[in-house]
């Protein structure tokens, strides 16, 4: 394919997430500094070669003055990125409020904030017209930015409202929706005050993904039951009018992880922890410390596995990375102590002078320390009590080609669908079944790792960030537009 100038003709496809994939740090009045973050949905795009993506999204700083947005605005359009700039009470009432403190825990089954049970709370209506205003806010930008031709790919929670406000301006625009959160039971989703209003917004996209069969089924339960609208194996039909829905389970670049290994200082990096933890099995947590990660009941398992192991009391150590997220917000101040309160106790109870059995870290890890702990850990401990894939599971699997660990990994997690076979599920919950699943990895035999490992790795390597991409817009590509907007009934 040609343009009319001769240069090869690549499709534009506008990437719309509720943060830009930069860090900014304004050093001046007008001059940014900028930092791209190297998240997944980052490299699976990078690898899709027959696209030019183009990024819009929220940079994460408040700017309000018309300098500093346009220095911003020069230095991001360097990197492909176009910001939405949301001030800090629309950031608080749609950010903090509606996506962390009313959808995000909701669609985790964790229900929602006793105070907002009542769609006639101020609170609750306030944060979603907020919600509403910011996801407008995003449209005009996309709209400002649209060129025909141009496919629109919507990314997560944040932007359920976004699908209806793009198609109302422009029906002919492409429009696709991804989800990265699990979508709950419909008896979930009805609990939710603007169940209807989103649901519809939704399904003005032309496509809508999810990670996993389970929550696409959900997603068309939940448009059947509430809105009365009709499902069908393609996805959901109302009057004729057709919205694919389907999964499409992510992957990541399993290649930069395993070119990573071979890294001088990643290998010098391994030698050293393998020094440090001579003697004893390794077993790693890497989260974000959110409730949803289950750190606390991990944590448990692990106390209640040395109190029925004594054998094993200086022989094993649990490392436990977690980077801590919206620490303003009270929940996750809890959770923090909590965390703090069990490790403490465990250490003071099963630690000698120079060992204890938990090393706890509040903070991330460069990209080169994380490869380096993947590939020196035994058995890696993944227990979500709710989770839309958990990449970190995935991580780890790459990085064990040498040693085989075992990956220890929650039956709610949506990777238990995909790695289910090499893995040991358990119901996080159970606090007995983890312990014993730590006592079962830990005296797995070689050859069962081995096989059980050959399976996982086959999986991350051969469904990686890069296909799931190519794959969605693809499918998007191959829908047919139609006017779908829905107006209440
Ligand atoms: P997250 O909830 O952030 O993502 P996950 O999929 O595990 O969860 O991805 C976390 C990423 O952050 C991984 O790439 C991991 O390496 C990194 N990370 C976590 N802790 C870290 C630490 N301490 N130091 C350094 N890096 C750390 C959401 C959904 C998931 C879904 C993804 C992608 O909640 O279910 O899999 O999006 O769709």
């Amino acid at each position: 394919c040609e343009r009319q100038d001769g240069r090869p003709f690549r499709q534009r496809l506008l990437v719309v997430a509720n943060r830009l994939p930069v860090s900014a740090v304004r050093r001046g009045e007008d001059s940014w500094s900028l930092e791209i973050s190297a998240g997944g949905l980052v490299t699976a795009l990078l690898g899709v070669k027959e696209f030019e993506a183009r990024w819009i999204g929220w940079a994460g700083v408040n700017v309000p003055d018309e300098i500093g947005q346009k220095a911003l605005t020069k230095a991001l359009a360097e990197k492909r990125c176009i910001p939405v700039f949301l001030d800090e009470e629309i950031v608080h009432q749609y950010y903090n409020g509606y996506c962390n403190n009313i959808l995000w825990p909701l669609f985790h089954y964790l229900g929602l904030p006793q105070e907002d049970r009542l769609a006639t709370t101020r609170s609750f209506q306030s944060q979603f017209a907020a919600y509403k205003k910011a996801n407008q806010m995003f449209a005009d930008v996309v709209n400002m930015h649209y060129e025909e031709g141009d496919v629109v790919w919507c990314h997560d929670y944040h932007l359920m409202y976004l699908p209806e406000c793009l198609k109302k301006h422009n029906t002919n625009m492409k429009v696709g929706w991804f989800l990265h959160t699990p979508f709950p039971s419909s008896e979930i989703h009805r609990t939710l005050p603007s169940r209807s209003e989103l649901l519809r917004s939704v399904l003005a996209a032309d496509l809508v993904g999810f990670h996993t069969y389970d929550y696409a089924r959900h997603f068309v339960s939940a448009c059947t039951r509430i809105l009365g609208f009709e499902g069908t194996p393609e996805g959901v039909e109302d009057q004729g009018r057709l919205t694919r829905v389907a999964a499409f389970p992510i992957g990541i670049d399993s290649e930069r992880f395993i070119r990573a290994l071979e890294l001088p200082q990643v290998k010098e990096h391994i030698k050293d922890l393998k020094e440090r933890f001579s003697g004893r099995k390794v077993m790693l947590g890497v989260d974000r410390l959110d409730m949803i990660k289950g750190i606390p009941q991990k944590i448990l398992a692990f106390e209640k596995f040395l109190e029925e192991n004594p054998y094993w009391r200086d022989k094993v150590v649990l490392l436990q990375i977690a980077v801590p997220t919206r620490t303003d917000v009270p929940e996750y101040q809890k959770l923090t102590s909590q965390v703090h309160e069990i490790v403490g106790r465990i250490n003071g109870r099963f630690g000698s002078l120079t060992a204890v059995p938990i090393h706890h870290l509040d903070r991330s890890l460069d990209f080169h320390a994380l490869c380096a702990l993947y590939a020196v850990t035994d058995v890696a401990l993944v227990t979500s009590l709710r989770d839309g894939m958990n990449l970190v599971s995935y991580e780890f699997v790459a990085c064990q080609d040498a040693k085989k660990g075992v990956l220890i990994l929650s039956e709610f997690a949506g990777a238990a669908q995909s790695l289910g076979a090499g893995a040991i599920l358990v119901n996080p919950w159970n606090i007995t079944e983890v312990a014993a699943s730590i006592s079962q990895a830990l005296n797995m035999s070689a050859e069962e790792r081995e096989k059980r490992h050959q399976h996982n790795f086959h999986h991350v390597t051969s469904h990686t960030a890069q296909e799931w991409a190519e794959t969605f817009v693809s499918e998007l590509n191959d829908t047919v537009v139609e006017a779908k907007l829905r107006t209440s009934k």
